[in-house]
């Protein structure tokens, strides 16, 4: 395969932590957001062995935050969720799919509430702050609505927890799992939410003070070498083994929540109301035709730059293939696909096409792990 560079330039924004990961040997970016986001430090499959047994410092500046501030703001956040959030606290997170009249998925952020009238919308990669924007003018709302100077760093896996303490004590390990607080570092307050994308465990730190985030990164790594710190960046095997989507990967705005097994987020039995509830339940009375499943694939490698076409022994399409990757776990590739109806059942077997040959597939359950 050839390499390509990415050329920089104002609209693919750098992060505060660029230098340091291009020191550190970052080896190839995506772009997220409009910004870098950092996709491999060398092996793929080394990455996931530290990831699961020691703890990386992850650069995901490329997960913004809408804010939205002000009298209207709960009201607006609500009208762009299927998820109720009546009942949310202050002080916590929610994964929250984000939907448009036709109950698309624009997104699926994680919401903070940081105050009753202020809430962060942390945002996979689509321009959710021009739909909040068109809501709220449409809506006459009373908010502000902006980008705030926020760049996350992730700590994750087994050991983030025992470093994370040595930098802020005993209390950080006391966090529930989408709890936030916030924390005193050199001279400056941050945010910090226990979570991230992995399943190995971990802190994502909010940082708005870039200085005193520039030191607790050098600081992440001095105090970690004890655990083997290792910079790293979410990553595509492990991310697949747990099942964590990735919206324009996997799901887009061509997809519905239920498709998607977002289930879980989606609130039809409540008394709140959001943009796209009646297309949703319209969905859910007619049944959805097509669902996203696991699959594996009897093979060692792949790419996946595109979706690949699915097909039955009839050579019926039957779905397509959106992410892949060879997972050492299994020792073979697992991939998510959506497949069609009635063809999305465990053990359906399949034929897909890699590099002009072709390959025996079994659909399966998520997450694989
Ligand atoms: N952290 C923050 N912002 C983000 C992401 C993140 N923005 C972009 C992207 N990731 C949003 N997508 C997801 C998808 C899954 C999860 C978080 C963000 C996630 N899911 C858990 C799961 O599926 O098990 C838990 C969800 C729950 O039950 O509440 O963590 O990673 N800041």
């Amino acid at each position: 395969m050839k390499n390509y560079f990415i050329a920089k330039s104002r609209r693919i924004r750098s992060t505060p932590y660029t230098s340091r990961i291009e020191n550190q040997g970052v080896t190839a970016y995506s772009v997220y957001n409009h910004m870098l986001l950092p996709a491999a430090f060398g092996s793929l499959e080394d990455s996931y062995n530290h990831l699961k047994e020691h703890v990386q410092v992850w650069d995901v500046a490329g997960e913004r935050q809408v804010e939205v501030f002000g009298k209207d703001s709960a009201k607006l956040v609500q009208l762009m969720t299927c998820r109720d959030l009546s009942k949310s606290k202050v002080g916590r997170c929610y994964y929250c799919p984000i939907i448009d009249d036709k109950a698309g998925l624009i997104n699926d952020p994680v919401i903070l509430k940081l105050d009753e009238e202020r809430w962060w919308i942390s945002i996979a990669d689509s321009d959710v702050i021009l739909f909040a924007k068109g809501l709220a003018i449409g809506n006459k709302f009373d908010v502000k609505i902006f980008e705030p100077n926020v760049d996350i760093l992730a700590v994750q896996g087994p050991k983030s927890f025992k470093l994370m303490e040595k930098i802020f004590g005993k209390k950080i390990t006391e966090m529930k799992f989408f709890g936030f607080d916030y924390f005193e570092f050199s001279g400056a307050k941050h945010l910090i939410a226990r979570s991230g994308w992995s399943k190995q465990g971990g802190y994502e730190i909010y940082v708005e003070n870039t200085k005193s985030g520039l030191a607790l990164y050098d600081k992440l790594f001095e105090l970690g070498k004890e655990f083997n710190v290792k910079p790293g960046c979410p990553n595509l095997i492990e991310r697949i083994e747990s099942a964590l989507l990735s919206y324009g990967n996997d799901i887009d705005n061509n997809d519905n929540p239920l498709e998607c097994g977002l289930d879980k987020y989606v609130n039809l039995d409540t008394e709140v109301n959001f943009l796209g509830k009646e297309k949703l339940n319209e969905i859910r009375k007619q049944g959805i035709k097509r669902k996203l499943m696991g699959v594996k694939i009897e093979t060692k490698t792949i790419n996946v730059a595109k979706s690949i076409k699915i097909f039955d022994e009839k050579n019926n399409e039957i779905g397509e293939l959106r992410s892949g990757v060879y997972s050492p776990h299994f020792g073979h590739v697992i991939g998510i696909a959506m497949m069609l109806k009635p063809y999305w059942n465990k053990s359906q077997s399949f034929k897909i096409e890699l590099n002009g040959k072709s390959f025996d597939g079994k659909v399966c359950d998520l997450p694989f792990i």
